[in-house]
């Protein structure tokens, strides 16, 4: 599995599934979530609302992960994640490394190839950067082998881009692209 960085917005990415950084009502909100909602269109929310008639009645818990249709985005499938919320002096990294795994192993039974992940919880939920870089990778490198060759961290600014950029710093084979 080949991990790349590139600075952009998720919704303009060409991959197999893009991971959505939602809440656990998975009704929209705001950052990446309301981007995806608003670039692909009804469709996502409607699955969404049928995940909740279903298995997700009380919603998503947090750092776990659910795959629906990508509607009009170029990506066919969107991964909803929920990141904890930073809330020290509790150590909630754990949940925020398990988004990583739990969207990868979804992906994996979805047959992904090709995934394009933002900065879970370092939004709105107020992760620091450098931290949620860190357990980004961490939680990455903790997931089972599977069918996914690449893994993109897309980063909206060039803080979070250089806080992932060092976060790399130690592993191998990792592609730099700040201009995709
Ligand atoms: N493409 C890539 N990254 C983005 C984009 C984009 N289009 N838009 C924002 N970011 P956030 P969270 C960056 O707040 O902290 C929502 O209301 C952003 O700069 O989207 O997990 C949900 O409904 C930051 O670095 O996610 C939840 O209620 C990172 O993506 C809550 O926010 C994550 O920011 C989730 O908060």
């Amino acid at each position: 599995m080949r991990i790349t960085l590139v600075r952009g917005d998720i919704t303009d990415q060409e991959v197999d599934a893009v991971v959505n950084a939602a809440n656990s009502s998975l009704l929209g909100g705001g950052g990446v979530d309301g981007a995806i909602h608003d670039r692909g269109g009804p469709a996502i929310l409607a699955a969404c609302k049928a995940l909740r008639r279903t298995g997700y009645v009380d919603g998503l818990p947090t750092g776990q992960a659910v795959a629906t249709t990508g509607g009009d985005l170029p990506a066919k499938w969107v991964i909803h994640t929920v990141g904890p919320v930073y809330s020290p002096p509790l150590d909630r990294t754990d949940f925020l490394r398990s988004c990583y795994r739990e969207t990868l192993r979804v992906a994996a039974d979805l047959g992904v190839r090709t995934i394009a992940f933002p900065a879970v919880s370092a939004g709105v939920y107020g992760w620091p950067v450098a931290d949620a870089a860190r357990q980004a990778v961490l939680g990455i490198r903790q997931a089972a082998p599977s069918s996914v060759e690449e893994v993109r961290f897309v980063l909206f600014n060039e803080e979070v881009f250089d806080a992932f950029r060092k976060a790399l710093d130690d592993g191998g084979g990792v592609r730099v692209s700040p201009d995709a």
